[in-house]
């Protein structure tokens, strides 16, 4: 009996050994996710719309008509206006900005791109320069309530309610993560896109600039590994009228405004634009024939944003469907593939007449081989 008691105790102590052994081999395969971590903060900049100065697609000064939206007046603001954007700095002491790269130098007023794969995790650590309150609210990775950046009347409380408005000088961390619905769907190419901006008070938070990427791909990591180049386009009529520094912009660059409801001065301050950027003044579309580029599509804006990117010289594949036009609403996501086939300086433009009147257009060139 002893002896059978004593063999009956060395076999738990095995046993439990072992489970210990295995739950701890388990968490680790667990922790292996990928985690990529961002440091972001909103900063307040001044923006130039069109920072050559003159029409690139016309290659002349601005016409008068043109000049509604960019001219600088007594009453008129111009082409540069004080926002606020996303940027990505080093590290947690936010005092060096990570440089951005001249591939994605056509992002403008972008923030950076947030790039995970499927199984991956994001840490974005949030810092608000800004004097108002900011938060980050992602569109289709994972997040539960405490890391969602978005002020209602959600039932909740306590630490589930400090991810939705940070106030000025604080920092918050954001976790989300990727699970497999946040990744390309079976018609998707090999990766796609969603966005992330600011949710307290979302129209004026994205007419001030307050508005992102996130590229997610099908293999972890965040890059599509059948893919040369990638663009992100943001078709948007910015409404300067309605952001957190009208007032401010008033100040600074007008001697002085007396209604702010003219007809004039509202239509002077829709800046219709691609990534921040009218007639041309989009930088960096540069690319070599043969590549295969990943356009990545952002809609956004209010019942005038109904946008029709418009490709010259080339085609795109969507969803498996051929076309040179897409269609654009606000909060449109889509992602589109294009083998370059076609050397020179091409249109990318808005096909919406009163939008390629008002400065929606772009230009890409293609390079030989
Ligand atoms: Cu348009």
């Amino acid at each position: 009996m002893l002896s059978a008691l004593q063999f009956s105790r060395l076999d738990l102590i095995v046993l439990i050994t072992a489970t210990l052994m295995l739950i701890a081999s388990c968490s680790s395969i667990s922790n292996k996710a990928t985690t990529h971590t961002y440091y972001i903060a909103a900063d307040e900049i001044q923006w130039d719309y069109a920072p050559t100065g003159k029409n690139q697609i016309t290659g002349r000064a601005f016409s008068e008509d043109e000049n509604v939206f960019v001219a600088t007046a007594d009453d008129r603001i111009g082409k540069v206006y004080i926002k606020s954007v996303y940027r990505e700095y080093t590290d947690a002491t936010f005092s060096t900005l990570k440089p951005r790269g001249p591939e994605w130098e056509h992002l403008g007023y972008l923030g950076p791109v947030i790039r995970a794969g499927v199984g991956d995790e994001i840490k974005i650590v949030f810092k608000n320069n800004l004097s108002i309150m900011a938060s980050v609210h992602p569109h289709g990775v994972f997040y539960t309530k405490d890391a969602e950046g978005s002020p209602y009347n959600d039932g909740t409380s306590g630490a589930d309610k400090k991810d939705n408005m940070i106030h000025p000088g604080d920092t918050f961390v954001y976790e989300w993560s990727v699970p497999e619905r946040s990744g390309p769907g079976p018609n998707d190419p090999s990766s796609i896109v969603w966005m992330y901006h600011s949710h307290v008070d979302s129209p004026k938070a994205t007419n001030s600039g307050l508005i992102g990427p996130i590229i997610i791909s099908r293999e972890s990591g965040g890059y599509a590994s059948d893919v040369d180049r990638e663009f992100v386009t943001l078709f948007t009529v910015t409404d300067e009228n309605d952001t957190y520094y009208l007032d401010k912009n008033i100040q600074k660059f007008t001697k002085g405004v007396d209604d702010t409801d003219d007809d004039d001065f509202y239509e002077s301050n829709l800046m219709h634009g691609m990534n921040g950027f009218v007639y041309g003044n989009l930088p960096g579309m540069v690319m070599k024939n043969g590549e295969r580029v990943r356009w990545y599509l952002i809609g956004l804006g209010t019942e005038i944003d109904l946008h029709t990117p418009h490709w010259h010289g080339h085609t795109v594949l969507f969803n498996g469907n051929r076309t040179d036009v897409l269609e654009l609403m606000p909060a449109s996501l889509k992602t589109v593939d294009m083998t370059l086939d076609n050397e020179g300086t091409w249109l990318f433009h808005c096909h919406v007449n009163d939008h390629i009147k008002a400065g929606m257009l772009s230009m890409f060139t293609v390079l030989p081989k």
